[in-house]
């Protein structure tokens, strides 16, 4: 039986710790980011996103008034990131930034929606209905909506599928239409990303005349499975399935629309996830972000068709990924080459790309899968992607963020090293490429769809976030101690209805099956892939759940060759790390002593109470007393150890206090 995640307005989210994030990104991000989208962050890189769909929209308007006089823009190509000369003088009637610049608005939407249906806020919703008169202002006749094309020319729209980013944009589009019409029952938003996805499905697919293409950048099928479970309409769900099967079939079909560019660097039907049709995949390959917006979508096809071939594929990228290919972060893509995964254990740490909206995709992709069959190897993932690799993305003031989400930081290296050009050792107030930022704010405004599904009779807890929700005939509050501590609180009463209540509760992977549980006697309980079913409760009823939560140490796999003789220091979910900060300069010279008791430490640093730990270790160093050849070598070296206490913070926090080295691993001494 499958699950679906709540309606976001059933979930009142009051949490000691998620409540801090989700009002951060309430008060400041969403803020910020319609600043951000108006270019009038002047210390921030312009993103030119509403200026295009105003040049759009302009360019429309006169069409409409010119009619057959008007002369259409013929298309050049200006680069994937078009700037102005002068970059705070854009021309009025040009396209600017990314290709897929629209994208940033969609996921802006998508936040204001998610906000908006649990806090309410007139203002905002003002604000957004304004910004959605002039999206859709861009939008052609024939429903197609894609300002880069609008604003450049037509003439070679869907020409260039592999690279260009129409049909992404598209699934941006319906995502963020989705969400603000189930916040505010407003269609106009919803009817515009229907509009385009009607004109997508008039020109798509195998029949004659149309094109056989599918996504470049996938994201289009997941979000056209769920415009057909929000509208019921299978035209979107046919789409969506026709986009799955197509991809991967040989010849592959971005070469027919041009042949790849030369000396490529990564073999671009990888890139894609076209190498083989998709229900042959077992290795997860290419962009990472491209490949989980894919897999979700897949996974959405396997629960709504009850395909085996296309669940087992799934479930063999899944294990791919998380046993091979994934950080201790819940960050996912080795090599900055194509932003891509690499191949299996290679996870360099100071080298890592890690995007963060990777880490959110795997969290998109392990949502789906629970829906299908609850089983912790994927919410364990997903609470470690959030907790860690995702919330790194973010500063504490909500105002600048990582791309990249490294595991060691060198910040010297950062600014000299053109190999490692990518990390930035301080978040940015912005990036050119804006894709990360609006997708921490979608994803954290809707957490709530994460932490819970339900089928007819159960309610699935995934994540354990003080929330209040109701569910068949009971009102539910959750108090959550995570990630401070294991403590979960369940408090059920019955409104009326005779219907037994049927719960089931994660055990986390971290705590060891060592957990104790309380106030649930009367009930049958069994354990089933991680999950305690709690199954028959009636009335009132107060469920307590200890999960035992303890600092750990862990080591990678050894075929992780950068991780061989290094340890990396844990607590529940969180992922601890080193800063130089507290521990000194030249990290890769600390070891810690594994066998030693971790001390745990409230500290204040960053305005809040913060759970730190401290492990005993050395600082070691060697000396050579002759030289080999030059100075840099030195022949009979002497192991120093000086004692220390090495300081670690939780991961998501580094890079709080300013610039300094950083490492995830530490050294077994
Ligand atoms: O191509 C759109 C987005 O930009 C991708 O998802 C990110 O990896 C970045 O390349
Ligand atoms: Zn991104």
């Amino acid at each position: 039986m499958y699950s679906t995640p709540l309606d976001i307005k059933n979930i009142k989210i009051k949490d000691s710790f998620w409540t801090r994030e989700q009002e951060l990104v309430r008060r400041e991000v969403i803020p910020y980011q319609w600043e951000i989208l108006n270019d009038r962050v002047p210390e921030a890189a312009p993103s030119y996103c509403m200026h295009n769909f105003k040049a759009a929209g302009m360019l429309n308007k006169r069409k409409h008034e010119q009619g057959a006089s008007f002369k259409e823009p013929v298309y050049t190509f200006r680069g994937f990131e078009a700037l102005p000369e002068d970059p705070r003088n854009p021309r009025e009637d040009e396209f600017y930034g990314f290709v897929f610049q629209d994208s940033d608005f969609s996921k802006w939407i998508e936040a204001v929606g998610y906000s908006l249906a649990t806090h309410p806020d007139k203002e905002l919703e003002r604000i957004a209905d304004g910004a959605i008169d002039i999206v859709c202002a861009a939008q052609l006749d024939n429903g197609y909506l894609d300002t880069y094309y609008i604003i450049n020319g037509m003439d070679r729209s869907f020409h260039d599928l592999r690279d260009h980013h129409e049909l992404y944009c598209l699934g941006h589009l319906i995502e963020g239409a989705i969400s603000y019409y189930n916040a505010t029952g407003k269609d106009k938003l919803l009817n515009a990303a229907k509009r385009f996805a009607d004109h997508v499905d008039s020109v798509f697919g195998n029949e004659e005349g149309k094109i056989p293409g599918y996504p470049g950048h996938e994201i289009a099928e997941m979000a056209l499975f769920r415009l057909y479970e929000t509208t019921g309409e299978e035209k979107y769900r046919k789409l969506a399935e026709y986009f799955i099967d197509k991809r991967g079939e040989a010849p592959l079909y971005f070469d027919k629309e041009h042949p790849q560019p030369k000396n490529q660097p990564y073999k671009i039907d990888y890139y894609h996830q076209a190498h083989i049709p998709v229900r042959q995949q077992n290795e997860a390959v290419g962009h990472a972000v491209r490949a989980v917006y894919l897999y979700s979508g897949m996974a959405d096809m396997a629960r709504l068709t009850g395909d085996k071939a296309l669940l087992n594929a799934c479930e063999r990228l899944w294990d791919s990924i998380t046993n091979e290919k994934m950080y201790i972060t819940g960050g996912i893509g080795g090599t900055h080459m194509g932003e891509s995964f690499s191949f299996p254990f290679d996870l360099p740490g100071d080298t890592a790309y890690a995007e963060t909206c990777a880490s959110i995709g795997l969290v998109f992709f392990a949502r789906r899968m629970l829906q299908i069959r609850a089983d912790r190897k994927y919410s364990d993932v997903m609470e470690l992607a959030l907790y860690n690799g995702i919330l790194s993305g973010m500063a504490l003031d909500g105002k600048s963020f990582f791309y990249v989400n490294p595991l060691e930081v060198v910040p010297e290296a950062c600014h000299k090293d053109e190999r490692k050009f990518h990390v930035k050792p301080v978040r940015q107030k912005w990036f050119g490429c804006a894709c990360c930022p609006p997708n921490i704010a979608r994803l954290i405004t809707s957490l709530g769809t994460y932490a819970f599904t339900a089928s007819d009779d159960t309610l699935f807890t995934h994540l354990y976030i003080g929330s209040s929700l109701s569910f068949n005939g009971y009102d539910i509050d959750i108090e959550s101690g995570l990630p401070d501590t294991g403590k979960v609180k369940i408090v059920t009463r019955s409104t009326g209805g005779d219907s037994p209540l049927n719960l089931a509760l994660r055990i986390p992977g971290w705590c060891g099956d060592s957990y104790q549980l309380s106030g649930a006697e009367s009930a049958d309980i069994t354990v089933k892939d991680g999950y305690l079913y709690i199954s028959g409760l009636k009335g009132d009823n107060t469920i307590s759940l200890d999960l035992k939560m303890e600092a750990a140490v862990v080591t990678a796999d050894n075929r992780v060759t950068e991780d061989i003789g290094r340890c990396a220091v844990v607590r529940g979910p969180v992922v601890y790390c080193m800063e130089s900060r507290d521990n000194g300069d030249a990290l890769r010279n600390i070891y810690a002593d594994t066998s030693a008791d971790i001390k745990e430490i409230t500290i204040e640093d960053f305005g809040f109470p913060v759970t730190a730990l401290e492990i005993r270790g050395a600082r070691v160093t060697f000396e050579g007393s002759e030289e080999y050849i030059s100075a840099l070598y030195k022949k009979a070296p002497v192991r120093k150890a000086e004692p220390i206490d090495i300081r670690l913070i939780p991961y998501r926090l580094w890079a709080n206090r300013g610039e300094g080295e950083m490492s995830v691993f530490i050294g077994i001494l």
